[in-house]
């Protein structure tokens, strides 16, 4: 083949020119899918573009690799049971710089780019904002350059696919690794070995000293895979290393050889079985046995493989805290205080005050939740099954911690029942946030308002104990995925306006502000959304068979289903407009479409409930003549990244409305408001940022604040206190039968447990929320002032990039100073494998 002018010839396999991306793609078509297009299927056309993308990323990730080994440098590890990546393909091709030619590329192949982007299944590995930040975080990492691993499971089975029947949540299994994965690359030569059950008993080595050997009841041996992690327009690709659960032994060849053929399979499928699916619940764990030998799985792997590190760059163990920062996402890794614990003192024989000095300067955590129910605990004799040795070694963290407490807070002992790593109040429980905040040297919220009430509420104890540990990490996402791809019309028009500088630095986004007086920017901005809201309706016409009109106000709720989120707040407030609009005619209402998305967790049967009742008031509504096509509700069926990268730039409404106090952050919010819409909101999570940043005139406040809620509980909350004509007219028609076909039961568990018990706060909120409802309508009027908002919140959302929240991690918790790599040609890397 001819080399393209100006290119060196060597390095034809990695060049970025369209001509180079041809050639490549036509190579991979014959040569990794052997087909020729004839015969060739859009997938086959995906994989080939992908290989061909791969090549790229490769010659980022040697040059990365030999960078890192070269500085010996600091490595943050970001351990997470979750990263729900979305799809590679485009957003591999938005950090290269090279979307807009190798869309012209595959154009002038006669193949239509965007249905081969279609064809890549998004590895769904989260189940929402957890899963997401982590994912947004390591895309920060790379473009700010710090050299990190994510460290993570690879779930065979995602989060489930979600299907609408009947108006009710029905999942399907999600079988994302079907036609292959072009972006992973196994590392067999790295698996390790993880034990799990039996006992533990003592032993003199060979110098008499006293030792603990763990005599384990199974073995699993885990195998990475690894993903490389492009930075933005930098040479920077780091991994995401997730670990596939496999048997040490295909088949127990004694057992097969006595004839017992399902017996010696036995052990390869309860192996595998470790990673074979993510479970699928938000805010409430479920204490399963197969969850802890899941987490501590990925994470004895991970720090093994942390350790083989240390030992191939020559660094003694005793500098692990030196070479890797290890960020604890939530409690679910929070059993790797333990198990570094166990490596150091069991297996490399360090004292123990050593090792627990080592571990403390090691992890840090964030915690991601407020809600009592989602705080990890463990029934001990369950724990102790799985993880016998780790017991012995919290209950000596513990004693050792407790006996500091007695010290600090001489005489108190109630505080020492709050503090211990074990509940003991009744069955007793190992609390893994215990854990966590002991073996940390920081602990973080993920909004202000999160991390103050974790400081005087859920984690007041240990606050009094180490304030120092506390800082507030207020999250972020990243622009790449959340704007210049998904969002294309926005981005070229934010380059003719201000460059392109953004995308890295988002703070850069207020140059825009001045354009919001500018009434031909104001119109080219107006011209835009309403091209994404076209396109949008489009997509909801093809998946629900729903016209929608995009003149109305899209105002969209799309988010895990659960009762703090309050999707029952909206549809109720949806069916009292609808009530008005049949009560009186002529009443003047703003048009709306009225979208809802989100996944209940299979077993959270009031969740389900929400959902049948939002699909059966779109039914009556979209169909009711008398509406006139002013109101349209729509839920959006299997929300995931790929369906929010088609909501988020046709949204104009953000709904955010979770009773103040329960939403941790959100990053949902961000998105929106980088993306034009504006908020209704709550005062809570990072609501309450947004606002602050946007300013309190471009953003719809109502409802109780935190402290009104705690308050409002304090004293004996009674729904019916809050009971107005309008919402008992609401809670009539639902349970009258009007759509349940008559069925005057259907709903009675919501809205029973709404008028008797009503424990977010639903109620109480309800005239506010109606009220901040009609005003955002008469905005939305005003088309002027409306623009100007919209603009506003994206020209001042620079704050919520994840580049912002990884810098602030950077400097407060890890201190891993950033490592440029340079690109090294194919010439480079021979000549130094031949020295
Ligand atoms: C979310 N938590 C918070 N948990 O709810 C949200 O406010 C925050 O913005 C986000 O974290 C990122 O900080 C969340 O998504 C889970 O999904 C867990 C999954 C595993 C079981 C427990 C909940």
């Amino acid at each position: 083949m001819k080399p393209v002018e100006n290119e060196p010839y060597e390095d034809e396999r990695t060049a970025l020119t369209k001509e180079a991306f041809k050639r490549a793609f036509l190579d991979n078509l014959f040569y990794v899918q052997g087909k020729f297009p004839a015969l060739a299927t859009q997938n086959d056309y995906y994989q080939a573009l992908a290989c061909a993308v791969r090549d790229r990323l490769l010659q980022r990730w040697i040059s990365t690799a030999a960078a890192y080994t070269k500085q010996g440098s600091r490595t943050v590890a970001y351990f997470s049971a979750e990263f729900l990546m979305g799809p590679h393909l485009g957003n591999n091709l938005i950090n290269l710089g090279i979307y807009a030619q190798v869309r012209e590329a595959i154009a002038e192949l006669g193949l239509d780019f965007d249905t081969l982007l279609r064809q890549e299944e998004e590895p769904g590995l989260g189940n929402g904002g957890l899963g997401r930040l982590a994912a947004c975080f390591i895309d920060s990492l790379a473009t700010l350059e710090i050299p990190s691993l994510g460290y993570g499971i690879r779930y065979e089975f995602g989060i489930f696919h979600q299907e609408i029947v009947d108006g009710w949540q029905m999942e399907r299994t999600d079988k994302w690794l079907r036609f292959g994965n072009p972006w992973e690359i196994l590392r067999p030569e790295w698996a390790v070995e993880v034990r799990l059950g039996g006992h533990t008993e003592q032993y003199r080595d060979e110098h008499e000293r006293l030792r603990i050997r763990w005599v384990p009841g199974k073995v699993v041996v885990g195998v990475p895979y690894d993903t490389p992690i492009l930075g933005y327009r930098n040479n920077t690709a780091n991994t995401l290393r997730l670990w596939k659960a496999e048997a040490p032994e295909s088949f127990d060849f004694s057992t097969f050889n006595r004839g017992d053929y399902g017996g010696a399979v036995r052990q390869k499928v309860w192996s595998e079985t470790l990673s074979k699916v993510l479970y699928p619940n938000d805010e409430q764990i479920q204490g399963k046995t197969l969850r802890l030998e899941q987490q501590y799985f990925f994470v004895s792997a991970s720090l093994q493989d942390m350790m083989r590190i240390m030992r191939v760059q020559k660094l003694p163990l005793e500098r692990f805290h030196e070479k890797f920062a290890v960020q604890l996402n939530d409690t679910h890794p929070a059993i790797a205080v333990a198990e570094l614990m166990r490596l150091l003192v069991d297996e490399h024989v360090l004292p123990w005050e050593q090792a627990w000095d080592i571990t403390c300067k090691t992890f840090s955590y964030t915690n991601h939740t407020l809600l009592p129910e989602a705080l990890e605990c463990w029934p001990l004799e369950l724990f102790k099954s799985v993880l016998p040795r780790h017991l012995d070694i919290i209950y000596e963290i513990n004693a050792r911690f407790l006996d500091e407490v007695r010290i600090r807070f001489y005489g108190d002992e109630s505080r020492l029942v709050r503090l211990s790593l074990i509940d003991e109040n009744g069955e007793r429980y190992v609390r893994m946030a215990h854990l966590a905040c002991v073996g940390s040297h920081t602990i973080n919220g993920v909004a202000e308002l999160h991390s103050e009430l974790l400081k005087h509420d859920v984690l007041k104890d240990f606050y009094e104990m180490w304030p120092h540990k506390f800082s507030n990490k207020t999250n972020g996402v990243t622009p790449r995925r959340w704007m210049a791809l998904s969002n294309p019309r926005l981005t070229n028009l934010l380059g003719d306006a201000i460059g392109d500088a953004w995308i890295k630095n988002l703070d850069e986004l207020i140059e825009l502000e001045p354009l919001a007086d500018d009434a031909a920017f104001r119109q080219r901005w107006r011209e835009i959304k309403h091209a994404n809201k076209v396109e949008f309706a489009a997509f909801v016409k093809e998946r629900n068979g729903i016209a929608i009109d995009p003149q109305s106000l899209f105002d969209v709720q799309v988010k895990r289903i659960h009762e703090y989120k309050r999707q029952h707040l909206n549809i109720l407030h949806v069916i009292a407009l609808y009530h008005r609009l049949r009560s009186d005619p002529n009443a003047d209402i703003q048009p709306r479409t009225f979208i809802f998305g989100g996944k209940a967790a299979p077993a959270y049967h009031l969740a389900k409930l929400i959902i049948k009742l939002i699909n059966s008031v779109a039914d009556v509504v979209n169909r009711d003549p008398a509406v006139n096509d002013r109101l349209k509700v729509v839920f959006l069926p299997n929300f995931n990244v790929t369906n929010g990268q088609r909501v988020y730039p046709a949204a104009e409404l953000s709904e955010q409305i979770s009773t103040a106090g329960k939403e941790a952050s959100g990053t949902g919010n961000m998105k929106f408001s980088m993306n034009g819409a504006l908020t209704i909101g709550t005062m809570d999570g990072a609501n309450i940022e947004i606002r602050q940043e946007v300013g309190a005139e471009n953003f719809f406040l109502f409802g109780l604040t935190a402290e009104q809620v705690a308050q409002t509980k304090a004293r004996g909350y009674r729904p019916l206190d809050h009971m107005t004509p309008e919402l008992q007219e609401v809670i009539s028609l639902i349970n009258s039968g009007f759509f349940s076909r008559g069925d005057t039961e259907l709903f009675r568990a919501l809205t029973d447990g709404l008028l008797w018990h009503d424990p977010y706060l639903v109620f109480a909120d309800f005239e506010s929320y109606s009220e901040c409802q009609l005003q955002v309508s008469k905005a939305y009027r005003d088309v002027d002032r409306w623009t100007r908002m919209s603009i506003l919140n994206t020209a001042r959302s620079g704050k919520f990039s994840s580049d912002r929240t990884i810098r602030e991690y950077g400097a407060d918790i890890w201190r891993a100073p950033s490592v440029p790599v340079r690109l090294l040609s194919q010439q480079d890397v021979k000549v130094g494998f031949m020295q």
